[in-house]
């Protein structure tokens, strides 16, 4: 099949799976056109059977905001129409499945029928998408997909509960792929980190204001008086300055270490003992199945769809959203026990190996196949 990816080129989750996606459907042979602003950052190399197009937004002294969805929605009629594009998947609502929709009209007076499946992940529905600036177009976009997809049912519920549409929601859970992140951890990068064998605690996110940062670095403060330990935050974004900021004036603040945004996940998360993810929502979660498949165990909160992807006690806790004591005392029982640590690890590469990339990329290759037909 010749399938069009349109998502953030971002270090977001969203662009994340997207990007993994299209890069597990080249590997079996289809071919995959990602439409983007910019080259997504898990894209790096040459991938057979992969084509990159950049959206290209040409300033104008009267744009004071450079129209994307109309230059976006004008690249997909030319990829379409120049490669023989069989489907369009849109990951994230905003604004791609307006320019989506925008793009299936235009083609549609060229007698051109082409199917879109709208990939909902979170926040496009729950913070942006809801807001009344954009639902109107959001939920008149996500009405006229051909297909609807979320990556939680929790995600399918608070859409359902947040826009008044009616359309059937497809759940299709994000997926990781274990053999690329179950890897040894490299020997000197965690000596570099933990010279002293300290415990490594790590956590990656964009550093928005759902994230919580300051919970985890709470946390981290409290593990980190009865355990020798580091901590590394991976990311960037709102939040960081004045994370930094604070962590410069603790007297702790040298076993904290900023990493800024990080490619590599897969050299990373091997070397760590514990991720931390303490969002205020996550619609899945996708951080945090990336660190159990590389065997570490999770403390998260009860939030969203993090609930479906964890089971508690076993992989890792679940706490309640705030609640740094909580996870300071969950994050000691692992950690100070070798053989709870040594069974928790193995519980987190089993419950990741749930969501292979295996099992959940045939699910979407089922659904462009039943669109095409
Ligand atoms: O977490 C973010 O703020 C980024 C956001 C995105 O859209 O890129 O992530 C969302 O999509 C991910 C992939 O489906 C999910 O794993 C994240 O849980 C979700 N984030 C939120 O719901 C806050």
């Amino acid at each position: 099949m010749n399938i069009a990816i349109v998502c953030y080129p971002t270090f977001g989750g969203s662009g994340v799976l997207a990007t993994e996606l299209g890069k597990a459907l080249a590997e079996k042979g289809h071919n995959i056109h990602f439409i983007t602003y910019q080259q997504p950052v898990r894209l790096s190399g040459f991938h057979a059977n992969i084509f990159y197009h950049e959206v290209r937004v040409p300033t104008y002294p009267l744009f004071d905001f450079p129209p994307y969805e109309t230059a976006l929605a004008s690249s997909m009629v030319d990829i379409v129409n120049n490669h023989q594009i069989d489907v369009l998947h849109v990951h994230y609502a905003i604004p791609h499945a307006a320019a989506a929709y925008m793009a299936k009209q235009i083609l549609a007076k060229q007698g051109k029928n082409i199917p879109v499946i709208t990939t909902l992940h979170g926040t496009d529905i729950t913070l942006v998408g809801k807001d009344k600036t954009y639902s109107p177009v959001v939920t008149f976009s996500m009405e006229e997909s051909d297909i609807l997809t979320a990556v939680s049912n929790n995600l399918k519920e608070e859409t359902y509960k947040n826009f008044n549409i009616h359309k059937p929601i497809e759940v299709i859970y994000n997926f990781v792929d274990v053999k690329r992140f179950n890897k040894k951890p490299i020997a000197a990068f965690k000596q570099s980190i933990a010279p002293k064998n300290e415990k490594i605690i790590v956590h990656a996110s964009n550093f928005r204001k759902v994230k919580r940062v300051k919970d985890v670095v709470d946390v981290f403060l409290r593990v980190n008086e009865n355990i020798p330990s580091k901590l590394l935050l991976i990311g960037d974004g709102p939040d960081r300055a004045s994370i930094e900021d604070f962590t410069r004036h603790c007297p702790k603040g040298n076993d904290i270490i900023f990493l800024g945004k990080q490619e590599q996940m897969e050299d990373i998360l091997p070397i760590a003992d514990l991720f931390l993810l303490p969002s205020e929502y996550e619609s899945f979660g996708l951080a945090a199945l990336e660190a159990m498949a590389a065997e570490v165990p999770v403390i998260v909160t009860n939030a969203g769809g993090l609930p479906e992807i964890l089971t508690n006690g076993q992989a890792g806790y679940m706490c309640n959203v705030g609640d740094v004591k909580d996870m300071a005392e969950k994050a000691l029982k692992i950690l100070s026990d070798e053989i709870v640590h040594e069974t928790f690890r193995k519980n987190a590469l089993a419950q990741a190996k749930e969501f292979d990339i295996d099992s959940i990329v045939p699910q979407y290759e089922s659904l462009y196949k039943r669109l095409i037909q």
